[in-house]
């Protein structure tokens, strides 16, 4: 990997700014110093378009207490913004990942309030758009990505009035009710609506946000005007509109199609003794995912002798996560017990139930499982996409394989050709793998065609074309707006800055 150090970075015409840069420093057999690639959703989703856009990207390194300068690596701008270990704990673990995470996610664990916690989001916030104003060249364009960061659009518009600001929320925007329980919602509605453009998974969360405007007496227009709905605030008009986010289809498509990956995913199967049938489950270990409940249907079924370890293996590999936070490391507990519970109940000797890998393995080795696997459980809580569903999908273009996926992943709105289940009900859950299991194979392939072509069809570019295209359009409206209007002028952007619907069509 080409990694430069920079001590005076240009501007750069298009950031992303997220909590997280999209490296991590280290690895086996790596020198120290040395960053790599980190896996996840949010860098899944946008590490491809940055590259394609040539842009910088704001974040945090993910060590605290350390001044990282700016670097590029593999012609990406990184912009590290240092976080304290105390930042880390309030900040990170304390309001982004026990308050707001839970609270977005149906409250289905109880968010912890603290006011310490907020004081150090707002610090953070501050400090992330600080960085970015520092960055961003006259008239760029800016996108600010999720639940950490939700107060950036308004700090940042106070400081760079120039820039294009975009947000996008990657996780569910909870109902009203849930949302006002939060002592601070007023400012963090705000701080979202510093934005010309709000971006949700669904029209759903789209909904839930502005239905939240109304109760600020904030103006809405209904969705169709104008391609998507607004709220007004403080003299402008702030797009609010659903942009569900894609896999990166056609390179896992290519990957799984490859000669090592088919390799790979026949020796699995071989490791696992050639059962009839490999059920998988891929999850970043986390109380949303529905991790406990799914082995709760599984056992049913080996209980039931529905399913038998001589003929079907299941792999569930979670991939460790915010391990410092009590709730996951309780949760991690729930599962290795439920895990081991299955294995002592079901199991022979060398002949487990469930293979359960607790760590993150290559891209490689993800697609190989993916292949591997003729049928793969997605059964979140709640989930504001789940990209593992569609990942799954782009890994089986002839129709192999097939799906179960949660009525509660942002991902079943669209792939409505899977197995549908509620994964709160266990014994509904346990039938529909029965049934995803012994449909009629034509039944099944049909699915899973359709499926494939979904994923296919609308992918992580097309994602980011759509988002950024809207994002631009925002630009044109707010200077006819006010002109129209007659709000007090934005400052312009610099003659010649592109837009972001530029910056993608230049690609
Ligand atoms: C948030 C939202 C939304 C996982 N383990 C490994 C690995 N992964 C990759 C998967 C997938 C990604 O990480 C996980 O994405 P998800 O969408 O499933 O979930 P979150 O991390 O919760 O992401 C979610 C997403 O943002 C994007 O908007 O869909 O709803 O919660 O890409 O493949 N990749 C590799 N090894 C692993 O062990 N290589």
């Amino acid at each position: 990997m080409e990694q430069t150090c920079t001590r005076r970075p240009s501007l750069s015409d298009f950031l992303v700014v997220a909590n997280r840069l999209p490296v991590t420093r280290g690895g086996a057999g790596q020198e120290e110093t040395a960053w790599r690639r980190s896996p996840g959703g949010l860098v899944s989703a946008l590490e491809p378009v940055l590259r394609r856009a040539r842009g910088a990207w704001v974040g945090w390194a993910g060590c605290s207490d350390q001044q990282v300068a700016p670097f590029t690596l593999d012609g990406m701008r990184m912009h590290p913004v240092s976080l304290s270990a105390r930042d880390v704990a309030g900040y990170y673990e304390g309001f982004a990942n026990a308050t707001v995470w839970p609270l977005f996610h149906d409250a289905i664990v109880s968010p912890t309030l603290i006011r310490d916690w907020w004081q150090r989001y707002v610090e953070v916030n501050t400090r992330f758009a600080e960085a970015t104003a520092l960055a961003a060249a006259p008239g760029a364009t800016v996108w600010v990505h999720d639940y950490q960061l939700l107060l950036v659009p308004a700090m940042l518009r106070t400081l760079r009035p120039d820039v294009s600001i975009g947000f996008f929320l990657h996780i569910p925007f909870p109902p009203t009710e849930l949302f006002m329980q939060l002592p601070w919602w007023p400012d963090l509605l705000r701080g979202m609506l510093g934005a010309d453009l709000v971006g949700f998974q669904l029209a759903r969360d789209a909904d839930n946000f502005r239905r939240t405007a109304d109760m600020r007496g904030l103006a809405t227009a209904p969705p169709g005007s104008g391609g998507g709905g607004h709220v007004h605030m403080g003299g402008r008009a702030v797009r609010v509109d659903a942009f569900p986010v894609a896999a990166d289809g056609a390179v896992l498509a290519s990957l799984a199609r490859s000669d090592a990956v088919r390799r790979r995913a026949r020796q699995m199967r071989a490791e696992l003794g050639d059962p009839r049938t490999v059920i998988l489950s891929v999850d970043r270990l986390d109380y949303t995912k529905g991790v406990p409940q799914r082995l709760d249907a599984l056992d049913k079924l080996y209980a039931q002798r529905r399913l038998d370890v001589d003929r079907h293996v299941t792999v569930q590999i979670v991939t460790p996560s915010r391990e410092r936070i009590p709730q996951y490391r309780e949760l991690r507990k729930q599962v290795e017990t439920r895990v081991g519970r299955i294995n002592g109940a079901h199991g022979r000797l060398g002949q487990p139930a469930v293979r359960y890998l607790h760590r993150s393995v290559d891209r490689d080795e993800m697609a190989a499982f993916l292949v591997a696997a003729d049928l793969m459980l997605v059964t979140p809580l709640r989930d504001g996409m789940n990209l593992v569903a569609k990942e799954y999908a782009a890994c089986h273009p002839d129709g192999d394989g097939a799906l179960v996926l949660s009525e509660f992943a942002g991902a079943a709105a669209e792939l409505d050709a899977a197995y549908l289940v509620n994964p709160y009900d266990t014994d509904q859950l346990a039938r529909m793998i029965s049934t995803a299991l012994d449909d009629a194979p034509d039944d099944r392939r049909r699915r899973m065609s359709t499926l494939h072509e979904q994923v296919l069809r609308r992918d992580v570019h097309t994602w980011a074309r759509e988002y950024l295209s809207a994002l631009g359009a925002t630009r044109t409206d707010a200077h006819r707006r006010t002109v129209v209007g007659g709000d007090r002028p934005r400052p312009r952007a610099a003659a010649g800055a592109p837009t972001a619907g530029d910056l993608w069509r230049e690609q």
